[in-house]
């Protein structure tokens, strides 16, 4: 393990990275069985920052056993009790909050986002999900429901259960917190999970691996298995796995999906997005900006609600476009652990060039960037400026792909008609927001987008008690909120004959 040389990283950051990253299996810290290991990187120094124990369908058989053990009656996971449960995933929250530095450090290193971002919004938010949910582990309720068979009398009710393995494959842009997002509701429900952090990410995973046991998590109910899309096939074809809950690439979700329709396992999917932000005329100009420039650049627009197309009315284009370019210029980009910084690298040398190539690619056709360069932003570090362009066609690649960066597109319109068949002309409905005054004018709009998250004169409002997730080629299921934790259980209904 290669330290890294930055001054202000705390001396448990310091121990966990100097220590081998292995695999979380049941109890144990264990290598890889065929010994392999992958490295990740800073994203910032493009240092190595540790070397990591790769997973291979071998441990992922070894990792289905032990989350099958744990699962199955008369296992301690399978005799606690509801209020048991509750009490456990507050106490997480809290451990997590007690680690909130270290953690934040974790996962600015290996991501590259500011340490600020990462605890004020990642683990303050995977704490909060931890207390949230932790309510609901009481209150996962059937229903009595009355049947009418003449002559005979019966009692019929349903029952909430869990499904099982859970296979939770995530992430790099939110590595901790994707990883939350599918652990909570999974744990609250009663399953066992595996989860299989990003290649570029694995560090908060196997650090969360390490809390949850120090938390009393029984061994074996959560095991991490670090990997390549390999080692997430090999979870996703496994038939030890009950369900699979991936957020990702749509192109990967498809795989997923057809693998999955083999074997029928449950799937849920939180894929892609390409979200049009709609600003009217008659909007507050100021605050539609200010949502732009955040729904834009958030994360290193590595969002996927991010507010990537920006459609404006016409008679305010050029002021909202200017807004947003002085904006945009107004960011400093640097080092996530440098206080001056207000965005970060993106994640990795993939990425880099795939948002670099877009940008080009876009001027080549014509279109025109108002703020940020093609160019990277520095010679070393994956980092690139948040930028702006118009003069940019609804055929143009930057218009129709997900790009994942700090990149946002501006196109004027006319009319609502019009704009809703542009807003809708996409694969995709993960998101999208209007700005008006006319408070007819954003709800009848925001009806009409095809969109699983509507914002209405804001953007990233959000809260762990809210279900998202996407209409059309953004996904299956919901996450979050009641609706999310539905996505974790099977639903049995008990008939009885009262004779
Ligand atoms: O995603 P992948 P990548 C989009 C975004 C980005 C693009 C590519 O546009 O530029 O996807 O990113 C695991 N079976 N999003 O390549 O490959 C993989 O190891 C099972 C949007 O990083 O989808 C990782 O753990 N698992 C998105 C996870 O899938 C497989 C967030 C996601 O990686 C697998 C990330 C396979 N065959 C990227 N192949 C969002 N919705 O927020 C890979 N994986």
């Amino acid at each position: 393990t290669t330290a890294t040389g930055r001054a202000t990283l705390l001396p448990s950051v310091r121990a966990f990275l100097s220590s081998p990253e292995r695999l979380l299996i049941g109890a144990d810290r264990v290598d890889a069985a065929d010994g392999r290991t992958f490295t990740t990187v800073d994203p910032s120094t493009e240092e190595v920052l540790a070397e990591v124990a790769q997973a291979s369908a071998a441990d992922v058989d070894r990792a289905v056993t032990a989350a099958r053990t744990a699962y199955e009656a008369p296992s301690p996971w399978s005799r606690m009790s509801p209020r048991e449960r509750s009490h456990l995933l507050w106490r997480i929250g809290d451990l997590i909050e007690a680690h909130a530095d270290e953690l934040a450090q974790l996962e600015a290193l290996d991501n590259g986002k500011r340490v600020e971002a990462a605890k004020t919004g990642d683990v303050a938010t995977a704490a909060e999900l931890f207390r949230y949910f932790a309510g609901w582990a009481t209150k996962i309720e059937g229903t009595t429901i009355p049947m009418s068979v003449p002559g005979r009398s019966f009692h019929a009710y349903t029952r909430r259960e869990p499904i099982g393995v859970v296979a939770a494959i995530v992430p790099w842009n939110f590595p901790l917190l994707m990883a939350c997002f599918k652990i909570v509701p999974a744990l609250t429900a009663g399953n066992t999970v595996i989860l299989k952090p990003a290649e570029q990410t694995p560090l908060t995973a196997l650090r969360l691996g390490e809390l949850l046991l120090e938390a009393g998590v029984p061994a074996g109910v959560v095991n991490v298995l670090p990997g390549y899309g390999d080692t997430g096939a090999a979870l996703v074809e496994h038939p030890g796995v009950d369900k699979v809950a991936f957020t990702g690439s749509t192109e990967v979700g498809k795989k997923i999906a057809a693998v999955a329709s083999g074997n029928l396992k449950k799937v849920s999917l939180e894929l892609g997005g390409k979200a049009p932000n709609i600003v009217f005329a008659d909007a507050d100009l100021d605050a539609a900006v200010a949502g732009a420039v955040l729904g834009g650049y958030f994360n290193e627009g590595q969002c996927c609600v991010n507010g990537s197309r920006l459609y404006v009315q016409r008679a305010v284009f050029d002021e909202v476009v200017e807004g947003v370019a002085a904006a945009a210029a107004a960011i400093r980009v640097g080092d996530g652990f440098d206080p001056s910084s207000d965005m970060g690298p993106l994640v990795s040398p993939e990425q880099h060039h795939k948002v670099l190539s877009y940008l080009r690619g876009a001027v080549a056709e014509g279109a025109v960037l108002c703020a940020g360069s093609a160019e990277p932003a520095r010679d070393r570090g994956y980092f690139v400026t948040p930028t702006l362009l118009t003069s940019v066609t609804e055929q143009m690649a930057v218009q129709t792909d997900e790009i994942f960066g700090p990149v946002v597109t501006a196109v004027a319109f006319d009319t609502e008609d019009e704009v809703v068949t542009a807003a809708n002309n996409t694969v995709y409905g993960l998101a999208a927001g209007v700005w008006s005054r006319d408070i007819g004018t954003a709800h009848r709009v925001g009806s009409r987008l095809r969109a699983g998250t509507v914002w209405l004169n804001t953007w990233h409002a959000d809260d762990v008690t809210l279900p998202r997730g996407g209409f059309k080629q953004s996904g299956w299921g919901r996450e979050l909120g009641s609706f999310g934790l539905e996505d974790y259980t099977e639903l049995k209904t008990v008939i009885a004959e009262l004779r």
